[in-house]
């Protein structure tokens, strides 16, 4: 069976898309690419994804796919057999992908700011701590909110 390719990390979002993968028992390689460790890291990610973040995954046709939703979204829904997710008729389809979708894009997309804080806030560490406090806080939120659901 040919193989796949992920762009990951230890401890990064590439976590569920292995543990996606490893569930369904699809053979792959990892491309260990922590990102957030500088210029050398973001290199080995750049010709897959563009923004040089991670996850990413290649298949053995050759398409990439980015953004950790979609990966595991796209899994969930070519292997239904590994029952990841509701398909597309079932009742709990909806708040599956409002849940998936809400994780990336009120939470995980903080962490460009938060893991770099001189990207939003320039190199004044007291900006930088307030921005660290900010999202912390703002992350907190989002976790008790979707917990409220
Ligand atoms: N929207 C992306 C976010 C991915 C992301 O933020 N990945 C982090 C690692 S956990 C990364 O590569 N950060 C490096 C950077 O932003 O420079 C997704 O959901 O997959």
């Amino acid at each position: 069976m040919a193989t796949y390719r992920i762009f990951s990390a230890l401890g990064s979002g590439g976590a569920p898309v292995e543990a996606a993968m490893s569930l369904i028992g699809l053979p792959y390689e990892i491309v260990e690419a922590p990102t957030w460790k500088g210029e050398a890291q973001q290199a080995k990610v750049a010709a897959v994804n563009p923004l040089k973040q991670i996850p990413a995954l290649v298949t053995p046709d050759g398409e990439t796919i980015t953004e950790s939703a979609a990966i595991l979204i796209w899994l969930a829904d070519r292997f239904p057999e590994a029952r990841l997710g509701p398909t597309i008729d079932d009742p709990c389809r909806a708040q599956f992908l409002r849940w998936m979708a809400f994780i990336p894009a009120s939470i995980y997309s903080l962490f460009w700011g938060r893991d770099a804080p001189s990207r939003l806030g320039g190199p004044d560490p007291e900006v930088q701590a307030r921005i660290k406090a900010a999202t912390a806080e703002r992350i907190l939120d989002c976790w008790r909110m979707m917990e409220s659901q």
